[in-house]
């Protein structure tokens, strides 16, 4: 997206999609990374919802993440081509106490990938595999460590972690990880300057000629 320099300052604007089936811990983890907090009782996510959280990379680099959550039953459905427009990486979240959640992992990705690519080569955008609620016990988790290593190599994630909302594991780290790659990518060269970054806003694009985004 964005990337704004000046005198060597940097600043970045990703737009981050968050995907994975419904109840698995996308807005949790939105929630406990843009805001450090945690409910049991996140109403079901209608549409798309936004967040923006601000990363101080290192002193010359700010990145601004836009987070773009998105509701679990939308899937596969005709609007995720509009919602995922723009977006320049992705996490997918499964639920580890959940079998069938994991199985729809690969669905995401390839809706992912067939639907936003990078530059004119079209290179897929990096997505992050996020095991959510690990908290609960390995019990349910169904895979081993070297198990989800192969996955990911199979499937093009760049990588996988195991996360916890409730308890506020590795999602600061994933996403970190997530922008590393990005940063590396060639985004900054493939898209167009905006003129500017507005402080703490994140502001959903306009409504588009179908106008499914204020579903
Ligand atoms: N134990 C536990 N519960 C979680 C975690 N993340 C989310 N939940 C719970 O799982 C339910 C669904 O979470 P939600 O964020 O609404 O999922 P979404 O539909 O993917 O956005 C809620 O009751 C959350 O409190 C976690 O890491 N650990
Ligand atoms: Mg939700």
């Amino acid at each position: 997206m964005a990337s704004v320099e000046d005198d060597g300052y940097n600043e970045y604007l990703y737009k981050i999609l968050v995907v994975g089936d419904i109840g698995t811990g996308k807005t949790s983890i939105i929630k406990r990374f843009v805001h450090n907090i945690f409910s049991m009782h996140y109403k079901s996510t209608i549409g798309v919802d936004f967040a923006l959280k601000v990363l101080n990379w290192d002193p010359r680099t700010e990145v601004r993440l836009q987070l773009w959550d998105i509701a679990g039953q939308e899937r596969f459905g005709s609007m995720t081509r509009v919602y995922y427009k723009e977006a320049v990486g992705a996490m997918i979240t499964f639920d580890v106490t959940r079998a069938s959640t994991f199985e729809a992992v690969s669905k995401w990705k390839a809706d992912i990938d067939s639907k936003v690519t990078i530059g004119a080569e079209e290179k897929p955008i990096p997505v992050v595999l996020l095991a959510n609620k690990c908290d609960l016990g390995k019990e349910g988790f169904i895979k081993t460590a070297n198990e989800m290593d192969k996955y990911c190599k199979d499937n093009g994630f760049i990588g996988w972690f195991e996360t916890s909302a409730k308890e506020n594991l590795n999602i600061e780290k994933a996403a970190r990880f997530l922008v590393e790659h990005i940063l590396k990518s060639d985004v900054k060269r493939n898209s167009p300057p905006q003129d500017t970054v507005q402080p703490g806003l994140a502001t959903p694009p306009p409504p588009t000629s179908s106008g499914c985004c204020n579903k």
